[in-house]
């Protein structure tokens, strides 16, 4: 039986007919709160009696309340709720009806884990605006990508969805155009898919790059886009101006109205915002509180340009703030109280994990990390800016949505585990395999000051076989590991076949799911590669050592399509490919092949496609080349596998036409370990030629950066030889 108001929220009502329904419910009579008579007789049969509704919904909860004892949820923040079983009652009681809605999720979450005790709880959340903005470059998610991500946060208790991604012309590069009435009905679909999940669907226009702030068509263009969307349901918008050029105007009449630098383009943007906040928000009853995007969003240095933004931007804006750094490694209480300061205005972080336009060729499948759980405190929320992948970025998702609800509690690999029997269902092992392959980001955990690093379970099993194979008792240790190593293998059936149910994950996971897949069959080789050499069967390790070749080339053949052309997906980073060259160079000198097989490293990223393989490829046309300028500590150099007598280096860095493109200030030096480094020779110039000392043992060889430069780095080749080479 089930008591509900007219008023009583009918997303909520539809969760709770699901779960008593999978719970075994034939039948289930609906009685209105004012039947008082009716539920007197219901209780008299000795049924279940579900009250659904807080006190803005319905009357009856509040009956159902006191008989248990309990409290109301007055008083909760918006979203919490009260809920309750005990003695043949449920009582599902929500401050507002997103928190009966709520209400309706946690009873769904306990059905699930099968727990039947008596229980009263009051939850509410920690943010108030939680959830995604749909933010990130490449091609936007499809309408049903966008369909299920809204499910999906109302079932996460998340209340916010930005719409906003950078590819979609009528956002940014035409964003006077109107839509055509065609457009809008996805459109008017979303917003009420949103609506029935107590979602806040906010609408983002980013006119920055062709605007003129002072322009009243400008104004008028704006302000009649937004109308346009406020008829099919819209109540909350956006004006992002981030990436955009804001010491070149787009109209004469700005460089008249406000001159030039910082605090020219800070006034001229409040200028145009307050205009929106006065001729739009502020005659549109109802309506959500303005959110914007300030050109300077990643960090709290003051500047001419956030002055101008805190003195005359309307304090009712909402700015959203990426954390120091484009991607924040951490964001700390400190900070979030600071950028209130220094913005002066209310914040909402835009929290770019797990987006991954900027490294195409990686799923970040990690949990959310890094975040003091006090910045809550400071902030008005956090939108999580996701991948192109939408299904894969449910993940990172819920974490993120479970850190904002509760972040006092949070633990990420709960919460990490959690979200992976949310989306595997019965394919959570598999699906756990996968992610833990696809895992390292640039966020860094709080409790260890580092990042998450990819194959956590994989590392440490590859570390034991090798030292196992060092002390001449590996059967053990490789057991382990081919064990591992067999789960990765079947991963690409066993998660097709346990996931088939999500068509569209798979389709998005295909590439990398078929790499880890073949670096599992790939390791197997390797693994009994080596137990041959230690046995003494050369034909066997060199039946293993063909395999294990024919593998890694077809992972290294995968190409993956990104809007910035095809890559090969990166998955085990760090740890597969290592073991496999490590592994083979093993052979190698087992064999007496000779040769050595250098692995490129850096601490560097990439620019474009010019990737670190490029320096250990023989051809001097091609090259690494850095994305931003060394500082100091950074290095580029190669990894030989095994340590081994070194004889020579030649490093040929800068192109023709970028001469300076270099390590200006460094040292060339060598290890045996990674630990323990000896120096070579100081580095200035391009071209270097170095003898190493006689019976120099190394694995690592490596130009460090010493001294601060501008240019950043290209490395055309870098070659090591040994004596006999
Ligand atoms: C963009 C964003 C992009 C992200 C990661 C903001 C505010 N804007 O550097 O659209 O997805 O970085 O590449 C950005 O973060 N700019």
């Amino acid at each position: 039986v089930e008591v509900a108001g007219a008023g009583t929220d009918p997303s909520a009502l539809a969760v709770v007919d699901q779960v008593l329904r999978s719970a075994g419910a034939s039948t289930i009579v609906k009685i209105t709160d004012s039947d008082q008579a009716a539920v007197d007789r219901e209780r008299g049969k000795g049924g279940l009696v579900v009250f659904v509704g807080g006190p803005t919904e319905s009357k009856a909860t509040a009956f159902a309340l006191a008989a248990l004892r309990l409290d109301g949820p007055e008083g909760l923040s918006p979203g919490g709720y009260v809920l309750a079983a005990d003695r043949g009652v449920i009582a599902l009681s929500g401050v507002d009806t997103s928190g009966t809605f709520y209400a309706a999720h946690s009873l769904r979450q306990l059905f699930a884990s099968g727990k039947s005790r008596a229980f009263g709880m009051r939850d509410w959340p920690a943010a108030p605006l939680r959830g995604v903005i749909e933010g990130f470059y490449g091609a936007p998610w499809s309408h049903a990508d966008r369909l299920a991500q809204l499910d999906f946060y109302g079932r996460t208790k998340q209340n916010m969805y930005v719409y906003s991604p950078k590819d979609d012309p009528f956002l940014r590069a035409r964003w006077r155009d109107q839509y055509p009435p065609e457009q809008l009905t996805p459109l008017s679909q979303l917003v009420s898919r949103a609506a029935a999940n107590h979602v806040e669907f906010t609408y983002a226009l980013s006119p920055g790059l062709s605007v003129c702030y002072s322009s009243d068509a400008d104004k008028t263009a704006l302000v009649t886009k937004f109308q346009s969307l406020w008829e099919i349901g819209v109540r909350s918008f956006a004006i992002p101006l981030d990436d955009i050029s804001y010491t070149r105007w787009n109209c004469d009449a700005d460089a008249a109205k406000f001159g030039t630098g910082g605090a020219a383009a800070g006034a001229a943007q409040s200028f145009l915002l307050n205009r929106v906040q006065q001729d739009f928000i502020a005659t549109h009853p109802g309506v959500e509180r303005l959110q914007t995007v300030p050109t300077e969003y990643y960090d709290l240095a003051d500047s001419p340009y956030k002055t101008a933004l805190r003195t005359q931007l309307d304090k009712a804006v909402i700015v959203e703030w990426t954390g120091v750094g484009v991607i924040a490694g951490q964001i700390t209480e400190k900070q979030a109280r600071q950028a209130k300061e220094v913005f002066g205005h209310d914040i909402l972080i835009w929290d770019n994990y797990p987006v991954n336009d900027y490294i195409t060729e990686r799923l970040l499948l990690g949990p959310y990390i890094g975040r003091e759980p006090g910045i809550a405190k400071f902030l008005s929320g956090i939108t999580a800016n996701p991948m192109v992948q939408a299904e894969a970025s449910k993940i990172a998702e819920f974490t993120s949505g479970d850190f904002l609800w509760n972040p006092g509690r949070y633990d990420p690999d709960k919460s990490w585990l959690a979200a992976i029997a949310d989306l595997g269902g019965p394919a959570a092992p598999a699906l756990k395999v996968f992610a833990e392959n696809n895992y390292s980001s640039l966020l860094v955990r709080l409790e260890t000051g580092k990042p998450d690093l990819d194959s956590p379970v994989l590392r440490p099993l590859l570390a034991a076989f090798w030292t196992a194979l060092e002390k001449k008792n590996p059967w053990d240790a490789a057991a382990k590991l081919d064990r591992y190593l067999t789960s990765m293998a079947s991963d690409p059936e066993d998660l097709r076949r346990g996931m088939a149910s999500n068509p569209k994950f798979l389709a998005e996971a295909g590439p990398w799911l078929d790499q880890v897949g073949l670096y599992g069959q790939a390791g197997g080789h390797a693994v009994k590669m080596l137990l041959a050499q230690f046995d003494g069967d050369g034909a066997k390790a060199w039946a293993e050592r063909g395999e294990l070749v024919a593998a890694l080339k077809q992972a290294q053949a995968i190409r993956v399509p990104t809007s910035r052309g095809p890559r090969n997906p990166s998955t085990c980073t760090a740890v597969c490919v290592p073991f496999l060259d490590s592994a083979l160079a093993t052979a190698d000198r087992w064999f007496g092949l000779p040769g050595i097989r250098p692995r490129p490293t850096t601490s560097l990223g990439t620019y474009t496609d010019n990737v670190p393989a490029r320096m250990v490829d023989g051809d001097p046309e091609t090259y690494y080349w850095s994305d931003w300028a060394p500082r100091v500590g950074d290095s580029i150099g190669v990894d030989l596998g095994t340590a081994q007598r070194v004889s020579h280096v030649d490093i040929a860095m800068g192109k023709p036409t970028s001469p300076d493109d270099f390590v200006h200030n460094g040292v060339l030096e060598y290890s045996a370990d990674g630990t323990r480094w000896t120096t070579v020779k100081t580095v200035t110039e391009p071209v270097i030629s170095a003898d190493l000392p006689e019976g120099a043992e190394a694995r690592f060889v490596r130009v460090r950066t010493t001294g601060p430069q501008p240019f950043w780095v290209v490395v055309r080749e870098f070659t090591v030889s040994t004596p006999d080479s």
